[in-house]
């Protein structure tokens, strides 16, 4: 009999019901913070997600149709009339309140994220920066015999700023453009009124001390600067002296002392403060103006922090 009913006259077909268990996945994580993920659309699966499970008792386990009327009202709703209640319960959840709800808090989600995201990225950036702040482990004692034959030592340079460099008195170009420069920043800051010039001990410490004796040393020093210390001594104390200031440097294995050799090694200005710390390094792209105008501003810092402290 049934076969002869026309079809839109038959029930719809039940829709399969699905059960908590398998029809809501769990919430996803929390959008990523410190990712490049986008936070808005992380916010609507979020926000998507959560509205599924907050209403999903109405969706699956309760049919519209079988709620009481009462609770299919909204509160905007005025005296029930047939069409409007149709038309609300069609709508769902989705009524204007609740996409204004939705909204608000997607807002809010995406703001709240943003500034969290930066406050991170704040907070990186700055342990970043402390991380740079601390100064790099550069320096260290030493033990050494002086142009003039005399045992020197860092203890005897406390007190001093200096300012440290490691070559070798054969080298034919490096060293001498170097130490030109540093001698012309020692003029500059000699003529300045404002800094004590002699404050800054400038020393060369020879890594070649085969050939580097201390009458070679005296000689080679003098033709740069009247203050400049050179410095020499046993093998394994030049070394010590190298690894404590991070430098390297290396002969030819093979090579005597009557030979000519170059001896490879870094070219930097190791820049202490009067307490024998390191403050700046200056390569050879620093020029004279800014070496002078950096190591005056260390010294100026350095007598305010005196004045205050004292
Ligand atoms: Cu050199």
């Amino acid at each position: 009999m049934l076969r002869n009913v026309p079809r839109w006259l038959k029930p719809a077909p039940r829709l399969p019901r699905v059960s908590i268990d398998n029809g809501i996945t769990d919430l996803p994580a929390w959008p990523n913070l410190v990712s490049g993920d986008d936070d808005a659309i992380n916010i609507l699966i979020w926000q998507y997600a959560l509205a599924r499970s907050a209403t999903r008792n109405l969706f699956v386990n309760t049919p519209a149709t079988m709620c009481p009327p009462a609770l299919r009202r909204y509160a905007t709703m005025g005296p029930r009339g047939q069409g409007e209640l149709k038309e609300k319960t069609l709508m769902g959840p989705f009524s204007p309140m609740s996409a204004a709800l939705f909204l608000a808090t997607g807002v809010g989600l995406y703001t709240y994220l943003r500034y969290e995201k930066e406050r991170i990225q704040r907070e990186k950036e700055k342990a970043r920066e402390d991380q740079a702040v601390g100064k790099p482990r550069i320096g260290g004692p030493f033990d050494l015999i002086d142009q003039d034959g005399q045992r020197v030592t860092n203890q005897d340079f406390l007190g001093k700023f200096m300012l440290v460099y490691f070559g070798f008195t054969h080298c034919p170009d490096i060293c001498p453009e170097e130490l030109d420069k540093m001698a012309d920043v020692l003029d500059k800051l000699d003529q300045d009124k404002d800094v004590t010039g002699t404050d800054v001990m400038p020393i060369f410490i020879t890594c070649d001390p085969q050939r580097d004796g201390v009458k070679q040393i005296k000689e080679y020093t003098q033709e740069f600067h009247p203050r400049l210390v050179g410095l020499t001594g046993p093998f394994d104390e030049i070394s010590k002296a190298a690894k404590a200031y991070r430098v390297y440097f290396s002969k030819p294995p093979t090579a005597q002392p009557d030979q000519d050799y170059l001896v490879d090694h870094s070219i930097f200005f190791y820049f202490m403060d009067p307490r024998g710390e390191f403050v700046d390094a200056f390569g050879r792209e620093s020029q004279v103006d800014e070496v002078y105008t950096k190591i005056k501003n260390y010294m100026l810092a350095e007598q305010q922090s005196a004045s205050v402290s004292a």
